[in-house]
């Protein structure tokens, strides 16, 4: 099997930094675009405790430096930023969840042992390198099982997925009508048949289950993160905050959705999809897209509030049995983190680290992706 350099773009969990205070919260929202200066004797102390070697460290200088000769940063964003490659993050203890806002968020007191952290979404070049190695068929690529579907015609079992449809102007608006079964949907057509990723390999995966997720984890030496383990990251050191760069949100730093969801997508971001991975600043961990961009799988099952995990050491929802959904009785479903393009303010606004969603396991959306934990956090904790 080989070994991709995927991992090279873990980032390691290392030690604690403090607190940061309020008036840290611009510098925070901007760390990481300095003017290029790669410190490869740091890159190599962290990288050797996330199980890196100076192989696979020195492939992802190169590829993150083509990236970076490719797309160039614009737009004040001066400079390369190169530092994504491995960032201490700090385990520690916390509070999971936010008190006031949505019951489905009830806080717990929780503790996470240092882990490292993909800095990105998987990217759809990453998954082609993983399909191109594997031969592996997401589940969107094959028919419904008759088995499981006994009521559906072979026609209605036609392999597909659910991709998201911008209603026309003046369709009546019935809730979660901008839904759309459509055949043929899968990771390498997002949006259907016509659909390409072609100029899109630097986005974030899509159209990918929960299985699909894990083998591709699998294949790559890693994991997927657990709730726990993905909200310490996406709090980025701010761990009272609301947003990963500090309790107000501020439109520009994530790729969400500007204007009146669903009929009216601005855009003022740049994007009405999906966008590149790492277009926006990085949180106080250098993780990029912790916010936005798509909704990010995570290995806990869905119960609302956090209650059952309260006191534990790196917690999991691991048992399907205990997983509930109000909106969706008798269906267990996984907990999926971070919001995507398709959050706004008016909608969903999911996007703060304590924000949660449930989705079942077997189906992709065209707004679903996600990103490794390294085991070396269990192995090097
Ligand atoms: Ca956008
Ligand atoms: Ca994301």
């Amino acid at each position: 099997m080989r070994r991709p350099l995927i991992l090279a773009f873990l980032l390691c969990a290392l030690s604690g930094p403090a607190l940061a205070s309020a008036d840290d919260e611009e510098i925070l929202s901007l760390k990481g675009y300095q003017p290029a200066g790669l410190q490869l004797g740091e890159l190599g102390a962290a990288g050797a405790k996330c199980g890196l070697d100076a192989a696979s460290l020195q492939g992802a200088v190169v590829r993150a430096m083509n990236e970076v000769g490719v797309k160039g940063w614009e737009g004040g964003r001066d400079g390369l930023y190169v530092d994504i490659l491995v960032e201490p993050i700090a385990g520690g203890r916390f509070l999971i969840g936010a008190a006031g806002l949505l019951p489905e968020e009830s806080e717990a007191a929780v503790r996470v042992r240092p882990f490292c952290l993909g800095s990105t979404e998987v990217t759809n070049q990453d998954f082609a390198a993983f399909v191109a190695a594997t031969g592996y068929r997401t589940q969107a690529e094959q028919p419904l099982p008759q088995e499981q579907f006994p009521e559906l015609s072979a026609a209605e079992r036609r392999p597909g997925s659910v991709v998201f449809r911008l209603p026309s102007p003046g369709e009546p608006l019935e809730e979660l009508s901008w839904w759309q079964w459509v055949p043929g949907a899968d990771w390498r057509h997002p949006e259907g048949p016509g659909s390409s990723i072609d100029d899109r390999l630097d986005h974030p995966v899509v159209q990918v289950s929960l299985a699909d997720a894990e083998a591709y984890a699998a294949w790559a030496g890693a994991d997927l993160p657990s709730e726990a383990q993905w909200e310490f990251a996406a709090r980025g050191v701010l761990l009272d905050r609301a947003f990963s760069w500090g309790d107000r949100w501020r439109p520009g730093l994530a790729n969400t959705w500007q204007g009146e969801f669903p009929v009216s997508n601005t855009a003022d971001d740049g994007f009405t999809g999906t966008a590149p991975v790492g277009s926006f600043p990085p949180n106080g961990y250098g993780l990029q897209d912790m916010t936005g961009n798509v909704w990010e799988w995570t290995v806990d099952w869905y119960r609302p509030g956090h209650g059952r995990l309260a006191g534990q050491d790196d917690p999991v929802l691991a048992d399907p049995a205990a997983s509930s959904d109000p909106r969706e009785p008798g269906v267990a479903k996984h907990v999926i983190k971070g919001g995507s393009f398709l959050c706004a303010p008016n909608y969903c606004s999911r996007y703060r680290p304590a924000a949660r969603e449930a989705e079942s396991p077997d189906t992709g959306t065209s707004h679903i992706g996600f990103r490794l934990v390294s085991p070396a956090l269990t192995t090097h904790a």
